[in-house]
């Protein structure tokens, strides 16, 4: 049932589900239907073996030798910066910085440039949809220097107000950081649009690009970003790895963040001097493993299309869409114009987390509660809802499965 309909042209299901060997797996007995793919993505057999192939075979710490190992593993972690540089559309790669994540990268840049550039007075904004990694930095900043924190206001359908926005931009704006697309709602947010409104106040962009770098064409150069931050986890690659983006003028002008090796160039107990980009901000052994594999999720995303993975997710979005609606006493939350790859929605008189069980009986994975943003749950006067993500290698076939056990929760339930 969950292969029948492979529903594009161009990705041929069956060859592409084999490559996760998870998917294979029961849970509760039942074939696993992994619907929770905001959190994190599945991870193909070629990042798996990446890691692999590291550990067995030229474990080396990197920069640093002259030894054959040494010098295969720094080749094998840069060449995955320049994989990201081009998979955003970097100019430089120079301008892509390991992280842990996303939420490292935006307090990377609340922590540097933040501190360097946001006096008394001066505004933030964010959105009312934002993680609360995209809200927690800002907040702490803005405390930290007597700033004020402004919010764009999101509207019933789950989209930002445009005209709130310009409104809220003043030239005591120093920075706009919101999210490219909404975990909790699927809502693409107008991203180019936010941005030069921003630019013409003079103030900077960082583009939260967590549920966005998996499902949309990114380039950061057309896009005018001044910083785009986001977590290989999310795009089939490993935990602990994410990337920053950041315009190289900016980066060259901001203060360091943390101290240590690799991020220097010369100490001395009297002073220090600090190393070129990118390594000016990658101190310390960085996670070279997990950046290395993050090659083979990039490579596996463009192997496939980028163009093709987005169709085949767009069709599951509508189709889930379609097949939701007509469940008795559910609403979707978040209908806007643009989405990607999220469904949220509430069953009345249900609580989602019982549902989310209920579900999970039946071997399907999806997310309920607050998703990390908790004022927009608020916006919207619920506590939380079920979220059901996607990603290339979802089916039709699961939609019905989830589909379908939903009716028998709503039965158990009622
Ligand atoms: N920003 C957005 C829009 C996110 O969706 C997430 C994680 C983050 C930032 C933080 O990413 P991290 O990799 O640094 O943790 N979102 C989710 C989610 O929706 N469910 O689990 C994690």
């Amino acid at each position: 049932m969950i292969l029948e309909d492979t529903s594009t042209d161009h990705l041929d299901m069956v060859t592409i589900r084999q490559q996760f060997p998870i998917l294979s797996r029961t849970v509760k007995g039942r074939p696993l239907v992994y619907l929770d793919n905001a959190a994190t993505t599945q991870k193909p057999q070629t990042v798996i073996d990446a890691i692999s192939q590291y550990y067995t075979g030229y474990n080396a710490n990197i920069h640093r030798g002259i030894h054959t190992l040494a010098e295969e593993a720094t080749a094998a972690y840069e060449a995955s910066r320049t994989s990201v540089q081009e998979f955003i559309g970097a100019s430089s790669s120079e301008e892509i910085i390991f992280t842990r994540g996303t939420t490292e990268g935006i307090n990377l840049v609340a922590y540097t440039w933040g501190r360097a550039n946001i006096v008394a007075g001066d505004e933030i904004i964010i959105s009312e949809m934002e993680h609360h990694s995209n809200i927690v930095p800002w907040q702490i900043l803005c405390e930290e220097r007597n700033a004020v924190l402004k919010v764009i206001p999101v509207m019933d359908n789950g989209e930002l107000s445009m005209p709130a926005y310009l409104d809220l931009l003043t030239s005591n704006t120093k920075l706009v950081a919101v999210t490219h697309v909404s975990n909790a709602l699927g809502t693409i947010n107008p991203v180019e649009n936010i941005i030069r409104a921003a630019h013409q106040a003079g103030a900077l962009v960082l583009i939260d690009g967590a549920q966005s770098a998996v499902h949309l064409d990114i380039n950061v150069q057309d896009m005018d970003c001044d910083f785009f931050a986001f977590s290989g986890h999310k795009l089939y690659g490993p935990t602990g790895i994410g990337v920053l983006y950041g315009k190289k003028d900016i980066l060259n002008h901001m203060p360091v963040f943390q101290g240590g090796g690799e991020m220097i160039k010369e100490v001395a107990f009297e002073h220090t001097t600090y190393n070129e980009l990118p390594y000016k901000y990658e101190a310390g052994t960085p996670n070279i493993a997990d950046a290395i594999a993050l090659k083979a999720a990039i490579d596996f995303i463009t192997i496939h299309g980028r163009d093709h993975i987005r169709q085949h997710e767009t069709a599951l979005l509508n189709y889930a869409t379609e097949q939701l609606e007509a469940v008795p006493g559910l609403t979707i939350i978040g209908n806007a114009g643009e989405k990607a790859g999220v469904v949220s929605f509430i069953i009345k008189g249900l609580h989602p987390q019982d549902i989310g069980i209920l579900l999970d009986n039946q071997g399907i994975a999806v997310r309920t509660g607050h998703h990390c943003t908790q004022p927009l749950m608020k916006r919207f006067g619920i506590p939380g809802t079920v979220r059901a993500s996607f990603a290339v290698y979802n089916t039709m076939g699961e939609i019905d499965v989830l589909v379908a056990g939903l009716h028998k929760a709503i039965k158990m339930l009622s």
